[in-house]
């Protein structure tokens, strides 16, 4: 028997194949959650679209989470096709490239404001307006960096944007635990994903984390994947407000 039947989980996130939130789709979807992926704008919903049209019973629906009209319309949507909501995954985040480089301290009013709304404000966001169709219980997850607790080179505000995000995690937890509704984090390892590509000297990033993590190795999508499986699922109830490590163990070493 399937882990996830019977649950129906919002997935926000999916920006092409190589995307966290896809690999987590497809362990979602291989233990029999109904899902409903979302996109940004008009420009990325082809691609999109054929993604989710290779999971059948999917929805595909519209948001960007920089407008809150968008929001009240996904969680419309969500209520009508679904009614009860069970899960929530937020694998969400952008900051201008010319900010991923240099000094954080010289990161602009501006560039800081987009970091934080869109890559932390808008786990917030979505949760106020979707936890009221978890009415039998739910698990919501966000993605985040070890660049939230250390200052990592070329990280800058995106990590100063992660802490604000983890801290999110906590507050939201304990605010609806009382609902029975968990929400946690997974850390995951560097992952080559369009994301990424913004970040400068990737390469030798990747190359510390093979020397150093204990298991020599940098993180595959599908690992975080199978974790989020797990967090969506009844076997992590005694767990909300946490951050999962999956990064082959390099946080305890690197
Ligand atoms: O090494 C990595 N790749 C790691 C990523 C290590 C640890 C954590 N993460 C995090 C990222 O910070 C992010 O929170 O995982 C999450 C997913 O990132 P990803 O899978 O690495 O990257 P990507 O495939 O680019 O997905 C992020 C997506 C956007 O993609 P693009 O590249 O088009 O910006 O976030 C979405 C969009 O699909 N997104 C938005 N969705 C709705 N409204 C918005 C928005 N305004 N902005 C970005």
């Amino acid at each position: 028997s399937q882990i996830l039947s019977g649950k129906n989980i919002l997935v926000m996130g999916v920006a092409n194949d190589r995307s966290i939130a896809w690999a987590i789709a497809q362990s979602l979807a291989s233990q029999g959650a109904r899902l409903a992926f979302t996109y940004e704008n008009e420009r990325v919903e082809e691609r999109v679209r054929k993604l989710a049209d290779t999971i059948p019973g999917s929805l595909l629906l519209p948001c960007n989470v920089t407008v809150d009209e968008e929001i009240d319309t996904l969680a419309a949507a969500l209520k009508e096709h679904f009614g009860v909501l069970h899960g929530y995954v937020h694998s969400i985040a952008f900051a201008k490239t010319e900010e991923l480089e240099g000094l954080f301290a010289d990161t602009s009013r501006a560039g800081f404001a987009l970091a934080h709304d869109i890559s932390a404000y808008s786990l917030t966001a979505v949760t106020n307006k979707i936890y009221p169709l978890m009415t039998e219980g739910g698990s919501i997850m966000t993605m985040t960096y070890l660049g939230a607790e250390r200052a990592m080179k070329n990280y800058n505000v995106m990590g100063v944007a992660k802490a604000a995000l983890e801290a999110s995690v906590r507050y939201l937890a304990n605010d609806l635990g009382q609902y029975n509704i968990r929400v946690n984090a997974i850390s995951a390892g560097p992952i080559r994903t369009l994301a990424a590509k913004g970040i400068k000297d990737f390469n030798s990033i990747l190359r510390q984390v093979e020397e150093k993590a204990p298991l020599r190795r940098t993180t595959e999508t599908a690992e975080v994947g199978d974790t989020a499986m797990f967090l969506m699922s009844h076997f992590s109830r005694g767990i909300t407000g946490e951050v999962i490590y999956v990064d082959n163990g390099y946080h305890i070493v690197g």
